[in-house]
C-alpha cells in the first residue's frame, strides 16, 4: 500500500522535474547548480512524508481529495472495478461512522408451487398468508380472508355478516339477521315467507290459490282464472227465466240464451260462501237459493255451486225480483234492469238474493 503510494509522486517528480533540469532545455539555461539539487531533495522528503502521513493506508485504486478522509467517507478513483465504494479508509475501523447498509431486497426463490417463503413453497397470487409477498396474511373483518391475484379479497363472509358494498377494508360490513325462508304475514294478512337482501328482509306472498282471500296482495281476490274456481252461471229466458251452469240446457227449448257467464259462482265452497241451490217448483218454474227446502217453495233441482250472503272477496250482489202473476223469478246483476223491472214491469224487489263475481 505505501509502496504504490509512494511510487507515483517519485514516477512525477524523477521524470518531470528531475530529468528536465539535469538536462537543460536546450534553449541556453543553465543547469541547476548543486545548492538547489539538496535543497529540493529535502523538500522532496518532507513531502514525502507529509502527504504519507495523510494518506495513510489509502487502497490501491482509492485517491483521498479535498481533505475527505477525515470525515470518513471516499470517492472512488475511476481506476478500480466500476460501482465499488471503499468506506471507511484508515479511520473507519476506529470509531463508528453512523453508515449502514440498506439490506437487500429478498427475492424469494422459486419452487414448484410458486416461491419459496421460508421453508414452504407457495403462491403468491391465492395465498391468503403469503399475498403478493411473503408473509404478508390477508386479515379481513368479519370474514374468512382470501388472496386473488396477490390482492387480499373477502372471500367467505363469517356466519350472520354479509359484504354489501363489495368493500375488502370494511370486510363483511352488515350483520345479517334475516332468515330467508322464515315463516311471516305478508302485508294483506296471507302467509308469507321472508326474502332476504343485503341484509335486510322483507315478506314475499305467496302465489293466488282459489281460497277466497287475496293471497298475493295484489289487491284482488282469488283473480286469473284459477283452474277449478269459479264457474260461469248462464243466464236464459223463455218459460220464465232459467239460471244455470249448463249451457245446453240454457240453449235448449224452451230458453233462449240471453248471457253466457253472466255471472261466477266458486265451483267449491270457500270460507265466506254458501251453497246455491237451482229449485223448480210445482208449476215448473225455477228459482235460485241457499235453502236446501227450497223456501218450501219446490224441491232442489240442481246444487250450482257457492256463493256469500256478503259482497267478500269481491263478490257483487245478484238483485233478486219476483213476478207474481206469472210465478217469474228474475236476477240481475244491474240495479238500472232492477228498477225498471220493479217500476215499469211489474216485479216486486226482493232485495240482494246473494253475492257473485263478475269473472272468472
Ligand atoms: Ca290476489
Ligand atoms: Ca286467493
Amino acid at each position: 500500500m505505501r509502496a504504490a503510494a509512494s511510487e507515483r509522486p517519485r514516477r512525477v517528480w524523477g521524470e518531470g522535474v528531475f530529468a528536465g533540469r539535469a538536462q537543460g532545455d536546450g534553449r541556453g539555461r543553465a543547469a541547476p547548480s548543486a545548492a538547489w539539487f539538496v535543497v529540493s531533495l529535502g523538500a522532496l522528503g518532507t513531502w514525502l512524508v507529509v502527504s504519507l502521513g495523510a494518506l495513510g493506508a489509502c487502497s490501491e485504486g482509492s485517491l483521498e481529495v479535498d481533505g475527505l478522509a477525515d470525515a470518513g467517507q471516499t470517492r472512488d478513483s475511476g481506476e478500480g472495478e466500476v460501482g465499488e465504494v471503499e468506506v471507511g479508509a484508515a479511520d473507519a475501523g476506529e470509531r463508528d461512522l453512523g453508515v449502514e447498509e440498506e439490506p437487500e431486497p429478498e427475492v424469494p426463490e422459486a419452487c414448484e408451487a410458486g416461491v419459496r417463503c421460508g421453508a414452504e413453497c407457495v403462491d403468491l397470487s391465492a395465498d391468503p398468508l403469503n399475498c403478493g409477498l411473503c408473509s404478508r396474511t390477508c386479515v379481513v373483518a368479519s370474514a374468512q380472508a382470501s388472496c386473488e391475484g396477490g390482492e387480499c379479497a373477502v372471500g367467505r363472509c363469517q356466519a350472520g355478516f354479509l359484504d354489501v358494498d363489495g368493500a375488502v377494508a370494511n370486510g363483511c360490513e352488515v350483520e345479517d339477521n334475516c332468515e330467508a325462508g322464515a315463516a311471516c304475514e305478508a302485508s294483506c294478512g296471507s302467509a308469507g315467507a321472508m326474502a332476504c337482501e343485503g341484509g335486510a328482509g322483507r315478506c314475499v306472498p305467496p302465489g293466488e290459490v282459489c281460497n277466497g282471500v287475496d293471497d298475493n296482495c295484489d289487491g284482488a281476490c282469488d283473480e286469473g282464472g284459477l283452474g277449478g274456481c269459479r264457474a260461469g252461471v248462464h243466464r236464459a229466458h223463455g218459460d220464465g227465466h232459467l239460471y244455470t251452469t249448463d249451457l245446453g240446457a240454457a240453449g235448449r227449448s224452451p230458453f233462449r240464451l240471453e248471457s253466457q257467464d253472466y255471472f261466477f259462482i266458486y265451483a267449491q265452497p270457500v270460507p265466506g260462501t254458501r251453497p246455491l241451490f237451482l229449485c223448480r217448483k210445482g208449476d215448473g218454474k225455477r228459482f235460485l237459493t241457499s235453502d236446501t227446502a227450497c223456501e218450501m217453495a219446490g224441491g232442489v233441482e240442481a246444487q250450482l255451486g257457492f256463493w256469500a250472503p256478503e259482497g267478500s272477496c269481491g263478490a257483487v250482489p245478484l238483485y233478486r225480483l219476483y213476478h207474481e202473476p206469472t210465478s217469474n223469478h228474475f236476477y240481475t246483476l244491474s240495479a238500472p234492469e232492477r228498477d225498471n223491472a220493479r217500476d215499469n214491469l211489474g216485479y216486486r224487489d226482493e232485495g240482494i238474493g246473494g253475492y257473485v263475481w263478475r269473472s272468472r
